[in-house]
C-alpha cells in the first residue's frame, strides 16, 4: 500500500531530512508537530533518552551531567514561540541562491516546555569572565571548508548565545513540543527554544553546554548563517540572530480567482525578533495605499500573530497583494531584496498574484477561497 510519509508537508531534501509546512494551509495558531517544518544539516542523531545526558562545561564553577529525569525534575516553563528558519523564502531571491529553495513554509509556532537555560547555569554556576554559551548537538558530519582552507573535517552542528540573552526568560532547554515529548525530528530528547532567534540557534539534540571566555567562531556561526554589517564603516561579519520582521500571506494564494463585489479575506502571519508586531498593513495592488489589517488574538510575546483583511475587489483583472509588518521597535519589512544577507533573512515585500473576475465570468470550480 501507498503510503505517505509526510502528509501535508513538501519534502525539501529526504536526507537529511528537510521538510517544508504548506503556509496557504494555516489554520491553528499552534501549528501541529505533524505539520511543523524540519531543518536538518545532517541525518538525525539516535539518540535514547535513558542513556542521555546533558554535559555542562567550561567556564563554571562545578560541571555538570544531568540526565533527562533530572531536567523533568527541574522547575518547568512552557513558552508559546514561533521559529523561522534563517532561509525561510530564500526562493524569492533573483537570481536563485544555493540552497534549499524554500518558499513560504520554513516557519511554525509551537508551545515548548523545558527548563529554562538560566536555571541549568545557575546550578553549574557561571565564572566572571564568560560571554557566550555554545550548545552543541548530537549530529555530525562534513561540511565544506570554503576555498582558502581546508576542512576542519566531521564537525557538530553547534551555536552560540551571548550570555544576556542565554539568562533570559526566552531561552528554554525544551524536552516538550505542543504538550508531547519532543519527536527525533524535532531534538529529541532535548532542544534549545530560543524566543525572537532565527532557527539555526535553536540547537536540536543537546549533548553539550560551554560557557565559553569570547565569542565562538565556528562553523555554523562564521562560515554560514551569518550576514554583513557596515554599521561600522568596513564590512564586517555577524552571526545570524533575531528574526527580521515579517508578514505573510496565507491566503488567498498565488494564482486565485475572487469575484468582483464579494468580500475576500486576506489571512496570515506575522512575526519579528525582540520587539512585539505592532500593525499589518495590505495592499492590494502596486501603487495603491496602504490599509491597516486587523490583528487577532492571542498575543504572546514571542509567538507569531495572526491577522486579516477583508476586501472587496472594485473591478476585474490582475491584482497583486502584498503585506506588510510593523514592530514595536519601528522595524518595518523593506520593499526591497536584501544585499547583505547572503541567501538569508528574505523579509523584503512579495506580492501575491490573483486575478478578481466579474461574477457572470465565474465558474464555481474556479473558487480557490
Ligand atoms: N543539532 C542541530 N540543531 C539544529 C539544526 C541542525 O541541523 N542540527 N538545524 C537548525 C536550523 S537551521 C533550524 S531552522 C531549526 C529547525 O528546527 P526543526 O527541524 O525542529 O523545525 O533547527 C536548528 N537546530
Ligand atoms: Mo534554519
Amino acid at each position: 500500500m501507498l503510503r505517505m510519509e509526510h502528509p501535508g508537508l513538501v519534502v525539501r531534501q529526504k536526507s537529511p531530512l528537510n521538510l517544508e509546512c504548506q503556509f496557504a494551509a494555516l489554520s491553528d495558531w499552534l501549528t501541529p508537530t505533524d505539520q511543523f517544518f524540519v531543518r536538518s544539516h545532517f541525518p538525525s542523531p539516535e539518540l535514547d533518552a535513558a542513556e542521555w545526558k546533558l554535559r555542562v562545561g567550561g567556564m563554571v564553577r562545578t560541571p555538570l551531567q544531568l540526565d533527562l529525569a533530572e531536567l523533568e525534575d527541574m522547575p518547568r516553563t512552557t513558552l508559546a514561540a514561533v521559529m523561522e528558519c534563517a532561509g525561510n523564502g530564500r526562493v524569492f531571491y533573483v537570481p536563485a541562491k544555493e540552497g534549499l529553495q524554500w518558499q513560504t513554509g520554513a516557519v511554525g509556532n509551537a508551545s515548548w516546555t523545558g527548563v529554562l537555560l538560566r536555571d541549568v547555569l545557575a546550578r553549574a554556576g557561571v565564572k566572571r569572565g564568560a560571554v557566550e554559551v555554545l550548545l552543541v548537538g548530537a549530529d555530525k558530519g562534513m561540511v565544506d571548508g570554503g576555498k582558502k582552507t581546508a576542512s576542519p573535517g566531521p564537525i557538530a552542528f553547534a551555536r552560540s548565545l551571548p550570555l544576556d540573552k542565554a539568562l533570559s526568560d526566552s531561552v528554554l532547554l525544551a524536552y516538550a513540543m505542543n504538550g508531547d515529548v519532543l519527536t527525533a525530528e524535532h531534538g529529541h530528547p532535548l532542544r534549545a527554544v530560543v524566543g525572537g532567534w532565527f532557527g539555526m540557534a535553536w540547537v536540536k539534540w543537546i549533548t553539550d553546554i560551554h560557557l565559553l571566555p569570547r565569542p565562538f567562531l565556528g562553523y555554523w556561526q562564521a562560515r554560514d548563517y551569518f550576514r554583513w554589517d557596515r554599521g561600522s564603516g568596513e564590512p564586517s561579519l555577524v552571526p545570524l540572530s533575531t528574526m527580521e520582521v515579517k508578514a505573510q500571506i496565507a491566503r488567498p494564494v498565488s494564482g486565485a480567482t475572487v469575484r468582483v463585489g464579494q468580500s475576500c479575506r486576506i489571512f496570515g502571519a506575522a512575526w519579528s525578533g525582540e520587539a512585539a508586531i505592532e500593525a499589518v498593513d495590505v495592499r492590494v495592488r502596486g501603487g495603491a495605499p496602504w490599509q491597516q489589517a486587523t490583528l487577532l488574538p492571542p498575543l504572546e510575546p514571542y509567538a507569531w500573530r495572526f491577522w486579516e483583511y477583508h476586501w472587496t475587489p472594485t473591478h476585474p483583472g490582475r491584482h497583486a497583494l502584498s503585506c506588510r509588518a510593523r514592530d514595536a521597535a519601528g522595524n518595518v519589512q523593506p520593499e526591497a531584496q536584501r544585499a547583505d544577507c547572503e541567501s538569508y533573512v528574505a523579509n523584503w515585500i512579495v506580492p501575491v498574484d490573483i486575478k478578481a473576475v466579474d461574477r457572470q465570468e465565474t465558474q464555481a470550480e474556479e473558487f480557490v477561497i
